[in-house]
């Protein structure tokens, strides 16, 4: 049976991965961290959470020893957007945080899954149906430690064997736990918008298609990887994973579908627009399928409408 440790376990992802952890795996195998003191209700009701800085190796080891850990969930990170504002915060915890998770995994004997982006590319990688393997050169702090981070996650495997995985994950779109800090936000914030306001203004310009996905799709994706057939696995740290690319008009056509009079309008922020015009448009993700099945369910137009129906339910609204 896994005994699992979730990292950055209050972020966008861990909120929700949490819960579906414990659901299969059973409560009282999924320890939820971060570095925050507390944790919500619903995360500390339902099973143990731990306060660790993943920069504090001696407590992230002690951890995983009290629980006897057999698999690190690593999510703790700074985003692009964050990043660029202190990309000497965003080297040391996605650098260092990363090594201390991945010696901890080296010494327990445990596995390790940590995603990595779309920001592992750059602005020379071919930018439509980005392959598998293809040139890396990203021009942001975040892309640098996760080019790094994919690379250092595949010589712990080759050089000490422990069982490291990962996908590139693209814009993930959910609406339990707000994004933070990442160029991709806006496909969050505009469902926000969209039901308290009925118009968005966009810091991304038109016609900036970037790949997206909807939370349980992203979910799913971690679940499969993290159960796949070892024997199967040529990629294991860095899959290209997609679901849907689009650019913020084709967002606000979907949601007009369903509210008629929403209006989107551009006020370009320069650095974020800059750091989503280096990431692809949309990623081949034929090695995924081929080599773990990957398949995602939900497409731009199933998304909106569940989105939307959900997060009028959590912010007690209507949109109709
Ligand atoms: C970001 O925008 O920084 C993230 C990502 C694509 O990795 N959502």
């Amino acid at each position: 049976m896994k005994k699992i440790l979730v990292t950055g376990g209050l972020g966008q992802i861990g909120t929700e991965l949490i819960m579906t952890l414990r659901g299969v795996y059973g409560n009282e195998n999924v320890i939820a961290s971060s570095i925050e003191p507390d944790c919500p209700d619903f995360i500390r009701e339902t099973g143990v959470y731990e306060s660790v800085d993943v920069l504090d190796a001696k407590k992230l080891g002690e951890v995983c020893r009290k629980h006897d850990i057999n698999q690190i969930v690593h999510l703790a990170a700074i985003l692009s957007a964050v990043g660029e504002s202190k990309p000497q915060l965003a080297y040391d915890i996605n650098m260092n945080g990363l090594f201390n998770v991945l010696e901890v995994a080296r010494e327990t004997g445990s596995g390790v899954f940590t995603p990595s982006s779309i920001a592992a590319f750059g602005p020379s990688t071919p930018k439509d149906m980005t392959p598998q393997d293809t040139v890396q050169r990203p021009t942001t702090m975040y892309g640098v430690t996760k080019v790094a981070g994919e690379l250092l996650c595949d010589y712990y495997h080759q050089r000490y064997g422990v069982d490291t995985r990962g996908v590139r994950f693209p814009g993930l779109i959910s609406y339990k736990a707000l994004p933070g800090g990442g160029t991709t936000d806006y496909a969050v914030h505009i469902y926000y918008e969209a039901i308290k306001n009925r118009k968005y203004t966009s810091y991304i310009a038109q016609g900036t298609k970037m790949d997206m996905m909807y939370m349980p799709d992203a979910i799913k994706s971690i679940l499969d990887l993290m159960e796949a057939d070892p024997s199967k696995l040529i990629h294991r740290n860095a899959f290209n994973i997609a679901a849907m690319s689009f650019a913020p008009e084709d967002l606000a056509v979907e949601i007009m579908k369903h509210i008629p009079d929403f209006r989107l309008d551009y006020a370009v922020d320069p650095v974020r627009q800059e750091i989503a015009d280096s990431w692809p448009n949309s990623l081949d993700d034929s090695t995924a399928r081929a080599e773990w099945g990957w398949k995602p369910e939900y497409d731009i137009a199933k998304m909106t409408a569940d989105m939307l129906e959900k997060l009028a339910e959590k912010l007690g609204k209507t949109y109709k």
